[in-house]
């Protein structure tokens, strides 16, 4: 009944539309009326109000609001009261108007101070420095290994890590049924191609591609199938050196590897040869240096011994100049290969060569 006389009653129907906007409005009553700012009102909940008031706006001023209908029946209205109905219908769309218009202010200026907010940046602050890196603890003493040589006179050659079996056994005197394949049992990757097990490899090529005399140094990665221990790894680097030259004499074998060591370890460094055997060289030997640490009286890093293992060396053996093109009748050489994890664990005091494969970057840190 009381809707009945809503619809037949063009006034009630105003002031329907103005309560139920009323009623809906309720929850931006505070934005009408609080200033620019709401405080504790967080951006995406700002958005969101937005985009209700927007909807709301829609309902109560758009097209097919019910005062939209109100105002297209101000003309049916009867003469006498046109007027007043007039100014009601405006007064209300005013009203309306305001009110939505107040909120949409409120909430627009918060979503403005939020954003700001959030992208504000202190132009003041310095800036994040890029962390630069450093060289790794083995490319370091490598090139510490490298320039000397330079300074020597030596070439510095590169090797391939992939070999054939020509290059890594045979052309070094050591042929398929010799004994020392199995110290120096490497990866095969394909019949007739392996893992190079040493950098010695190297004097083959250079002696076939520079001939001689020749004076070079070869550092690289060489691979064995030795078990993980603190002094082995199945992958590590030597570094090799040959001098071929005419009247070449184990006397120039010591003596370089003398001043290569005191270059290295400081002057008062002495050098120690002990008879040994490689296939490759005739005769051979091994050669230690007293220990940079304790000069010779004895402490852990030498294990007492005042002495520290660092290679194997000798003279060229003659098969090996004849199997890369070189007359031993004329030419005589001298070559050497040293570990350089070895070298570096010592220099640095590790007990473990492991260490320096294991990527870990606060021990690599230490090392800049
Ligand atoms: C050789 O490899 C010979 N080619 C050296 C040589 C060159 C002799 C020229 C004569 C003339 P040896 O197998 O001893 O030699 O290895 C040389 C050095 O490599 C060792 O002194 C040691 O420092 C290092 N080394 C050997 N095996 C490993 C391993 N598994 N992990 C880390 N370092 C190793």
């Amino acid at each position: 009944m009381a809707e009945n006389q809503t619809e037949q009653d063009p006034k009630g129907k105003v002031e329907a539309a103005r309560k139920a906007f009323e009623h809906e409005f309720e929850r931006f009553a505070a934005f009408a009326s609080s200033g620019p700012a709401v405080p504790g009102l967080k951006l995406e909940q700002a958005e969101a109000e937005q985009r209700v008031l927007a909807e709301l706006r829609t309902r109560h001023l758009g097209k097919k609001s019910a005062l939209a209908a109100s105002k297209k029946a101000i003309g049916a209205v009867a003469p006498d009261g046109r007027a007043a109905f007039g100014q009601l219908v405006q007064q209300t769309e005013a009203e309306i108007t305001q009110k939505i218009g107040r909120a949409e202010e409120t909430l627009k200026s918060a979503i403005q101070s939020a954003r700001t907010e959030r992208e504000r940046i202190d132009v003041t602050l310095p800036g994040r420095r890029p962390r630069r890196g450093h060289l790794h603890p083995i490319t370091i003493v490598r090139q510490r290994i490298e320039d000397i040589f330079v300074g020597l006179g030596y070439a510095i050659e590169d090797g391939r890590e992939v070999e054939t079996d020509f290059y890594n056994f045979e052309a070094l005197n050591i042929p398929e049924t010799h004994p020392a394949r199995g110290t120096q049992d490497t990866f095969y990757t394909t019949e007739g191609f392996a893992l190079r097990s040493q950098t010695s490899t190297v004097q083959i090529h250079a002696m076939q591609r520079r001939g001689a005399p020749l004076r070079m140094i070869a550092p690289g990665r060489v691979f064995r199938r030795d078990t993980p221990d603190p002094t082995h790894n199945p992958m590590f680097f030597q570094v090799e050196g040959l001098c071929v030259d005419r009247g070449i004499s184990m006397a120039h074998l010591k003596g370089t590897v003398a001043e290569f060591l005191r270059r290295m370890f400081g002057p008062g460094t002495t050098t120690r040869f002990r008879p040994s055997y490689f296939p490759f060289t005739e005769p051979s030997a091994e050669f230690d240096f007293s220990c940079f640490k304790c000069g010779g009286t004895g402490c852990r890093i030498c294990k007492s011994s005042g002495w520290i293992e660092l290679g194997g060396s000798g003279m060229v053996h003659p098969n090996v100049l004849r199997a890369a093109g070189v007359d031993p009748e004329v030419y005589s050489g001298f070559a050497f290969g040293l570990g350089i994890d070895r070298m570096c664990a010592l220099m640095y005091g590790l007990d473990d060569i492991r260490l320096l494969f294991e990527n870990d970057v606060r021990f690599l840190e230490q090392f800049d």
